[in-house]
């Protein structure tokens, strides 16, 4: 079996378990789309996950919960490093999947900055957040500089791109002038939307319709 194959032997497709939100699924259907995969897809509506007996059934009581075969993931990055190993999205080597661990918990930093505003503090944290979204994005671009091959490690998209590209779309949709500043991150978010797999997906109705955030915030 060659590194990168899925490890099951019944394999049907991978079924995403979340709200009908973009969220925290977002970059993995991005991943997904990107590298040809199909998946299944349950959307719990808010009154159902309040009956209490899906998330007692969830390791950390929370969504999204992801299935590959018999494996059952929870948490949205180990779930996206499982896809990153599985679809050759983990650099070439340990050092470059070190250097990509490094690069998604940096976005993950920034998404959980976002969605505390998001979700806590709207009213009065957005205009701030705006404001210091400048010294997020610099580190993101200073990386993508240094590494010149448009990408954040090595010279292929990993888990960590589709993260930032994902995070990007949202931040985009905050503030839609905020990457004008950042020739180079403003470089990396077309040239994710322009492969033609993950263009095809942010067409289509399954990521359109969808909201960023579950209280309509964005
Ligand atoms: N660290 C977790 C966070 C998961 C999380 O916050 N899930 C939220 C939705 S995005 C949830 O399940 N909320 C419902 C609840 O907590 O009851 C991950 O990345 O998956």
């Amino acid at each position: 079996m060659q590194c990168g194959q899925r490890q099951n032997t019944k394999m049907g497709p991978y079924i995403i378990t979340y709200f009908p939100v973009r969220g925290r699924c977002s970059a993995m259907k991005i991943l997904l789309s990107d590298k040809d995969q199909v998946w299944k897809e349950n959307l719990v509506e808010i009154a159902d996950w309040m009956k209490g007996d899906l998330k007692k059934s969830c390791v950390f009581g929370q969504l999204p919960k992801f299935e590959d075969g018999d494996l059952v993931l929870f948490q949205s990055n180990a779930i996206l490093r499982h896809l990153g190993r599985n679809h050759d999205a983990y650099g070439k080597n340990n050092r470059e999947a070190s250097l990509i661990d490094m690069m998604a918990d940096g976005v993950e930093d920034l998404r959980t900055k976002y969605l505390k505003m998001i979700y806590q503090d709207y009213d009065n944290g957005k205009d701030p957040y705006i404001k210091d979204l400048p010294n997020h994005l610099d580190k993101f671009e200073a990386v993508l500089v240094k590494n010149k091959t448009g990408f954040l490690v090595g010279n292929q998209p990993s888990f960590a791109d589709y993260c930032l590209f994902d995070l990007m779309l949202n931040q985009l949709v905050l503030c839609p002038t905020c990457l004008d500043t950042f020739p180079s991150l403003k470089s990396f978010v077309e040239k994710m939307k322009s492969r033609p797999k993950v263009k095809a997906f942010l067409e289509s109705d399954g990521y359109k319709k969808l909201p960023i955030n579950g209280n309509g915030k964005q």
